[in-house]
C-alpha cells in the first residue's frame, strides 16, 4: 500500500482507581509515526464500552487496531475485540501488553478468530515491522515464516501456532520519548498513581524499566526477562522539560519498576534533572527497594524535586516475606524509614495480606510493624496471583487453590486456608482502620487532600478499597 496505515491504539477500559496517561502505547506511538499514521484511546479515561468502541471504529476506520491489555481488563477485552471486528472486517487487530505476554495462547483462544495475533513483551520493534513491511488489510497476506520473525509473535496459524518470547528491548533510549501529544496529561482527571499530588497536571515518566528480583507475588521478570535496562538520565530530563513547557506538567512521577536498584543510574538522573533546571516536584509512586536508600541517595533525591516515596514492605511477618522471597530482612526497615522521614520525605508503606499461608497473627504483626513506623500512609492490598507470576506459576499446580480465584481486582481475587473472602475483607478493613485510626495517621492523611477533587477521587478510591467484596 502506498499510504502510510492507519493504526488505531486502545487501551482496554476496566475499573481502575488509577487514570493516568498509558505509557506503553506512547512509546508504542512513538516508535511507529515514520510508518503510520496513529490514533489513540485511552478506554480507561473515557469509560470506554464495546458499543461505543464499535461506533469510533466504524467513524475512524482504521486499517490495524492494537489493545492494551492487563488481567483485570481481560473480559472487557475480549469484548471490545469482538466490537472492531464487527465494525471491521478487514482490519488486522492485534494485542499486547501483561495479559496477552503471560497468556498468550488462552487469550488468542478467548478471542475466537477475531484477534489476528499478539505481541508479547515490549512491542515497539515487533508493531514496527507490522507498520512498515505489511499491507495493512489482511493479514492473510502476511507468511507464517515471516510472521515467526516477529519478535514476541504469537498466533495461532491453523495447526502450527507461533509461540515466540517475549521481546525484551536492551536499547530503551528509542523512541526518545511517548507520543505525549497523544494523550495531554492536562486532559486527565485529578486521579494519578499513589493518589496524592501537590500540583496538578501529573505526568509519568520512566528512567528503566524491569526487575531483577524475584517477588513471588510480581509479575514484571516474567513479562521483561528479568533484566533491568536504563535510560539515559539526560533524556529523562528533557521528557520532563518538555512536560512541563510543552505541556504545562507541573508534577512528575517516577514510575519504575524499581528506581533505587541502582544507586548510580539514580544519582545520576538527580544530578541530570538538576542540571537541566527542570524544577518540578516528583514522587515515586510505585514500591521502590530499600537497599539503596542511603543518606546520600535521598539528599539527591530531595534536591532534585522529590518529596515522596513508597516502599514495598509487604509484610511485618518474617515468615510471609520468606515465602513471597522478597530477600528483605524487618531489622532494617525502621532505621530506613527513619533515613526518609528525617529527611522530610513523605514515606508510604505498600502492605499485602492474605498470601497463602498467612496466619491471622501474621496480619496482625503486619499491622503492628506499620503502626510503629513513621509512615505517612499505608496501603494493606489483598494479595492477587497474577499470569507470569510465580506465585501463579505453583498455585496453577494445584485446582483446589485456583478455585475461585480472580484477577478483577473489584473483588477478593484469592482467599489462602482458613479464610473465607469476607473473613479476609474485614482483616483488610481492620488493617486500614487500626493504621488510620492512629491520630498521627489521620492527621497526615486529612493534610494531604488539599482540593475538593481530590476528597472525590480519594472517596472513590477508599470506596473500592474497603467495601468490595
Ligand atoms: C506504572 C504501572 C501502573 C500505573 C500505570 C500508569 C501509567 N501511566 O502507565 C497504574 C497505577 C495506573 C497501574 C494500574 C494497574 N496496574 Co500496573 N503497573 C505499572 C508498572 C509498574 C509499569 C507499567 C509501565 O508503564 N511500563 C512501561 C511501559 C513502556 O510498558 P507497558 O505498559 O508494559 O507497555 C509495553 C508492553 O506491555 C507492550 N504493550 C502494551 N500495550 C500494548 C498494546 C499492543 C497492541 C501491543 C502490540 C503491545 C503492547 O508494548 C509496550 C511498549 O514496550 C507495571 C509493571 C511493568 N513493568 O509492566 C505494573 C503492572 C502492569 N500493573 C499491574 C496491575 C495488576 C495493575 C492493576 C490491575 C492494579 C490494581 N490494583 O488495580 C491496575 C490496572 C489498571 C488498568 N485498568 O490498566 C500488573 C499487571 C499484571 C497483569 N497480568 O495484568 C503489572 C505488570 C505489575 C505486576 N506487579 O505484576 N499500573
Amino acid at each position: 500500500m502506498s499510504q502510510k496505515p492507519h493504526l488505531l491504539l486502545v487501551k482496554v477500559p476496566s475499573y481502575s482507581d488509577v487514570i493516568a496517561p498509558p505509557l506503553g502505547l506512547g512509546y508504542l506511538a512513538a516508535a511507529v509515526r515514520d510508518s503510520a499514521r496513529v490514533s489513540l484511546l485511552d478506554g480507561v479515561r473515557l469509560g470506554l464500552t464495546p458499543k461505543k468502541l464499535y461506533s469510533i471504529a466504524k467513524s475512524l476506520n482504521p486499517d490495524m487496531v492494537g489493545f492494551s491489555v492487563v488481567s483485570a481488563a481481560k473480559s472487557p477485552a475480549v469484548q471490545c475485540i469482538g466490537a472492531v471486528r464487527k465494525a471491521l472486517p478487514k482490519a488486522v487487530i492485534l494485542a499486547g501488553g501483561p495479559h496477552p505476554t503471560a497468556m498468550p495462547m488462552e487469550f488468542l483462544a478467548e478471542t475466537g478468530p477475531h484477534l489476528d495475533f499478539v505481541l508479547r513483551g515490549e512491542a515497539e520493534e515487533g508493531l514496527r515491522i507490522l507498520c512498515r513491511e505489511f499491507p495493512a488489510q489482511g493479514v492473510q497476506d502476511i507468511s507464517p515464516d515471516d510472521l515467526n520473525k516477529i519478535p514476541g509473535m504469537a498466533a495461532i496459524c491453523g495447526d502450527a501456532p507461533i509461540c515466540r518470547p517475549p521481546a525484551v528491548r536492551e536499547d530503551i533510549n528509542h523512541p526518545t520519548m511517548p507520543a505525549w501529544d497523544l494523550m495531554p496529561p492536562g486532559q486527565y482527571p485529578k486521579a494519578p498513581h499513589g493518589a496524592f499530588f501537590r500540583r496538578f497536571p501529573v505526568a509519568p515518566a520512566l528512567t528503566s524499566r524491569g526487575c531483577s528480583y524475584g517477588c513471588g507475588f510480581c509479575s514484571v521478570p516474567a513479562l521483561t526477562g528479568g533484566k533491568i535496562r536504563f535510560r539515559a538520565p539526560q533524556l529523562v530530563a528533557e521528557e520532563l522539560l518538555t512536560l512541563k513547557t510543552r505541556f504545562g506538567v507541573q508534577e512528575a512521577q517516577i514510575i519504575d519498576d524499581n528506581f533505587t536498584a541502582n544507586k548510580a543510574h539514580a544519582l545520576a538522573v538527580c544530578r541530570a534533572i538538576i542540571n537541566a533546571g527542570v524544577n518540578l516536584p516528583w514522587t515515586c509512586p510505585n514500591g521502590v527497594r530499600m537497599e539503596n536508600l542511603d543518606k546520600e541517595l535521598i539528599q539527591a533525591m530531595k534536591g532534585a524535586g522529590c518529596y515522596s516515596v513508597s516502599l514495598g514492605l509487604e509484610s511485618g511477618s518474617a515468615m510471609v516475606l520468606n515465602r513471597m522471597k522478597k530477600g528483605l530482612s524487618l531489622d532494617h526497615v525502621g532505621e530506613r524509614v527513619e533515613l526518609l522521614a528525617k529527611a522530610g520525605l513523605e514515606v508510604n508503606g505498600f502492605f499485602i495480606l492474605g498470601y497463602p499461608e498467612e496466619t491471622r497473627q501474621d496480619m496482625k504483626a503486619t499491622l503492628d510493624f506499620a503502626k510503629s513506623l513513621p509512615l505517612t500512609r499505608a496501603n494493606f492490598s489483598l494479595f492477587t496471583p497474577l499470569p507470569g507470576c510465580p506465585e501463579w506459576e505453583r498455585l496453577s499446580a494445584d485446582p483446589a487453590a485456583m478455585e475461585g480465584l480472580t484477577t478483577t481486582f473489584s473483588q477478593v481475587g484469592y482467599v489462602p486456608q482458613g479464610f473465607s473472602r469476607s473473613s479476609l475483607k474485614r482483616q483488610q478493613r481492620k488493617a486500614f482502620l487500626g493504621f488510620y485510626l492512629q491520630r498521627r495517621n489521620a492527621k497526615r492523611l486529612l493534610a494531604s487532600l488539599r482540593s475538593r477533587e481530590a476528597v472525590y477521587y480519594f472517596a472513590r478510591r477508599a470506596w473500592h478499597w474497603m467495601g468490595a467484596s
